[in-house]
């Protein structure tokens, strides 16, 4: 390996040093290949070092969004909530880096802004946003799946003279919301954690909504000492048993395998209020056809509906914070006091369909209804999910044909861990993949320790390319769009289908089920990775 900054060569590359990059790194390490990990954020952690908005904290409970491959790790890290805030993943990935010793191998501060393909040389050519050049082998995209923000361009936006924030992009120093009118605009997850924290510290806060979102309480709480113990006294079986579930979570409450429509009145409440009161992702077990009959959902968001009337003080309030989609269909929202929050005093809701948004001046957001005079606009207006980082990059493959084209109906990957004519470029929770539908920590351990095998496996075998075939990448695109037509997720405008992008094409992205996509990933392989083209 040559050391000049002009001329770095690798036998991998991996961009991001979230939890996928950090595992890859450690893996490939351990395989005695030379590996480079080049980081845009000023530290590790992904997702976490960005989303740092108030009230910031994982949907997926800390004993589980956590890595399972070194049970000293798992052992001597303690978690002190049911569900950990941002601080505290953060902190657990600064203490993986430096555990691991993986801070020497990454290049923080560092975006990769082009990656060409070089067919004579069987390798890639990597370019930095300081103009240093990297050749490498394989070339690994641990970019995250929520990590290019969705900002909409709203007309003069450019002329506001208060503070402009995006939850995905939040400042590393204080914010002081202390005292402001504060505006949000977006009521997805970010917005709905990060509201009940900004209407304590706002003068006023006046929230712009365009679908109202179904959200459960999560029962956040401290850990108790016992609890932890009997987790890590039986990990190995947790973390087992959390793999076969569907989504790799939530193997601690069992679902209740019978279908609402089969069910009585009393039993109906009785699920569903159970399930109210635990708190989290378990509430879509209470019956097991929430994800798949219309029907039975119809029962659980009604439920849902009317926990949110009996909470909102004014009934027009509460009406316009009733979503009348699908519960479940897009990524079901956990709060802490978030219907609450709209009964004080210094918060107000605005329906954008009823007064859209016109413009933004100097001084605050003009609707069709009137002038909303603000200090500070946060927008909580999510991502260009799934596929937004990667088509950014100028990523060019066999031919100089670029990703961006290629997807430009829609991403089409085999497995969702490569894709055909961009030979050794890997993706880790790529579209097509498992990843948002599922706990994305026991997914992105799949996918690297896939990607680890295929490589060593490669080198094994003094073969030096990968690529799947067009054939199997065209079957895959198909299966994963009929399991999810099995299901009522295609039913609503979710990030998940690229809804939420103007112009984005409407293709579902994830593969629906952990286990069952697991069990395919393994079969090709013992067939000698069937669809791929080796050389
Ligand atoms: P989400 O879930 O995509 O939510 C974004 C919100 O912003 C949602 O309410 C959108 O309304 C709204 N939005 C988006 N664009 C606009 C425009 N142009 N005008 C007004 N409102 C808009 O992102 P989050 O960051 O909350 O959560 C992302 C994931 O992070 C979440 O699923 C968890 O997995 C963690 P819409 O519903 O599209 O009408």
């Amino acid at each position: 390996m040559t050391t000049t900054l002009a001329d770095q060569q690798y036998d991998v590359v991996v961009l991001g040093a979230g939890f996928a990059g950090m595992y890859m790194l450690h893996v490939l390490r351990l395989e005695n290949l030379s590996v480079r990990v080049f980081e845009r954020g000023g530290g590790v952690g992904g997702t976490w070092y960005w989303n740092r908005y108030p009230g910031a904290r994982c949907d997926v409970e800390s004993v589980e969004y956590s890595y399972s491959f070194s049970d000293e790790l798992q052992q001597e890290w303690t978690w002190s909530e049911r569900y950990s805030g941002q601080p505290e993943i953060l902190r657990y990935a600064n203490h993986v880096a430096e555990r691991f010793d993986l801070l020497k191998d990454i290049q923080f501060e560092t975006e990769i802004v082009a990656a060409h393909y070089d067919e004579t040389r069987a390798n890639w050519r990597v370019r930095t946003s300081a103009n240093e050049r990297i050749e490498c082998q394989f070339l690994i995209m641990a970019t995250g799946c929520l990590s290019s923000a969705n900002q909409p361009k709203i007309p003069g936006i450019d002329s506001f003279r208060g503070d402009v924030y995006h939850t995905g992009r939040w400042p590393h120093e204080e914010v002081d919301l202390l005292g402001r009118r504060i505006a949000v605009i977006g009521t997805g997850s970010s917005a709905i954690q990060a509201i009940p924290h900004i209407a304590e510290e706002a003068k006023h806060l006046t929230v712009f909504q365009r679908t109202p979102n179904f959200s459960v309480p999560a029962r956040n709480k401290p850990l108790q000492a016992d609890y932890v113990e009997g987790i890590k006294a039986s990990y190995a079986d947790f973390r087992a048993r959390n793999r076969k579930a569907p989504a790799g979570l939530g193997a601690n409450f069992v679902g209740n395998n019978q279908s609402a429509l089969d069910a009585t009145q009393e039993e109906r409440d009785h699920h569903l209020a159970k399930r109210w009161e635990i708190g989290g992702f378990a509430f879509m077990g209470a019956f097991n056809d929430l994800g798949i009959t219309k029907e039975s959902n119809d029962i659980a968001a009604e439920f849902v509906r009317q926990r949110i009337k009996e909470t909102i003080n004014d009934p027009a309030v509460a009406e316009k914070l009733c979503p009348s989609n699908v519960i479940g269909c897009k990524r079901l929202c956990l709060d802490t006091n978030y219907f609450e929050t709209y009964n004080r005093e210094n918060v107000d809701l605005v329906d954008i369909n009823a007064e859209p948004l016109q413009s933004i001046d100097a001084r605050g957001i003009l609707t069709d209804a009137k002038h909303y005079e603000v200090d500070s606009i946060v927008f909580a207006t999510g991502f260009d999910a799934m596929t937004g980082t990667l088509t950014r990059i100028d990523i060019r493959g066999k031919n100089g044909l670029t990703l961006k084209s290629k997807w430009s109906e829609g991403p089409k990957t085999y497995l969702g861990l490569m894709t055909a004519r961009f030979p050794n470029l890997f993706m880790i929770s790529g579209p097509g993949s498992p990843s948002v539908l599922t706990n994305m920590i026991v997914s992105i351990e799949q996918h690297v320790e896939w990607i680890r095998d295929c490589i060593s496996a490669l080198n094994h075998n003094q073969q030096t390319v990968i690529e799947p075939r067009n054939d199997a990448e065209e079957e895959w695109v198909k299966y994963v769009n009929a399991i999810a037509d099995l299901t009522l997720y295609p039913t609503c405008n979710s990030w998940y289908l690229g809804a939420n992008i103007p112009g984005k094409p409407r293709v579902f992205m994830p593969h629906v089920g952990f286990p069952n996509y697991v069990e395919r990933c393994d079969e090709i392989v013992a067939n000698g990775y069937r669809g791929f083209d080796i050389v």
